[in-house]
């Protein structure tokens, strides 16, 4: 397990020395993250970071004083629509009370519990699951946001931390996070670590003193799934494709 205190780079740049009186503009100052990260057996720092945030309420509606919310793609109420690629944006919060609603600019989603392999019959092979048995995508594109409501409410809500279970990150610093604040504004970019061994999980979770998370860019490795797309692993394969199984955020409460 690494823990560390993070900095965005922007908060660390260097006020240049000024030889006469002109005002300096003042640099902006980015709240301080927490940021964990582990690869192998990613039960024991999952467990962590839930904990961290407090008791789940799982897909009760309203907003809660405390605690969090998770994703895991694996519930029957999804059945309905897994294994096609127009898998509902807003299923987490009208079906699902979670306070989740996803975007891309890709052609939609796909709650998948073959493994992809109906996508790509390589795909069974290369990827995994975290919590069984189902795992997600964007389809046409490797990027999504999430945005966050009040849960079971179209209220726009903020958290306080995020957290994702990747499956088979091959390549360094091509598999992140891009927190945004309400304003818009970057709260940072946070890496995946790469896989340690062939099950191929990876975990990283950032979170903040107060809930400040009002949008998440999620960039899964460097190419989208499709049939003829092998991973960077595989034979002719040239991108790194990448997966996510569970989301696990601090409980949205609303933006003001
Ligand atoms: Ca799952
Ligand atoms: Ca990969």
């Amino acid at each position: 397990m690494h823990t560390m205190k993070f900095l965005p780079l922007v908060a660390a740049a260097v006020i240049a020395a000024c030889s006469n009186d002109s005002v300096t503009n003042p640099v902006p100052v980015l709240p301080q993250a927490t940021v964990l990260t582990a690869t192998g057996n990613i039960a024991a720092e999952v467990d962590a970071f839930r904990n961290a945030l407090g008791p789940s309420n799982g897909a009760t509606a309203g907003e809660q004083p405390t605690g969090r919310r998770e994703i895991s793609w694996d519930g029957a109420g999804a059945n309905p629509f897994d294994n096609k690629n127009d898998f509902p944006a807003d299923f987490f919060n009208t079906n699902v009370k979670s306070g989740a609603i996803f975007t891309t600019s890709g052609t939609g989603f796909r709650n998948d519990s073959t493994l992809f392999a109906e996508i790509n019959p390589a795909y069974a092979s290369q990827f995994n699951f975290f919590s069984a048995t189902k795992i997600f995508t964007p389809i046409g594109s490797n990027q999504l946001d999430q945005l966050f409501q009040v849960a079971g409410q179209p209220t726009p809500a903020v958290v306080r931390a995020y957290g994702v279970v990747f499956s088979d990150v091959d390549l360094a610093d091509k598999t992140t996070i891009q927190l945004f604040a309400q304003d818009g504004s970057s709260l940072g970019t946070f890496a995946a670590p790469i896989r340690s061994d062939p099950a191929g999980l990876s975990f990283l979770g950032v979170t903040f003193d107060q809930p400040i998370i009002a949008r998440v860019r999620i960039t899964l490795g460097t190419g989208a799934l499709a049939p003829n797309v092998n991973d960077v692993t595989a034979a002719g394969g040239t991108v790194d494709l990448v997966v996510l199984d569970n989301l696990i955020y601090g409980e949205p409460k609303k933006a003001f």
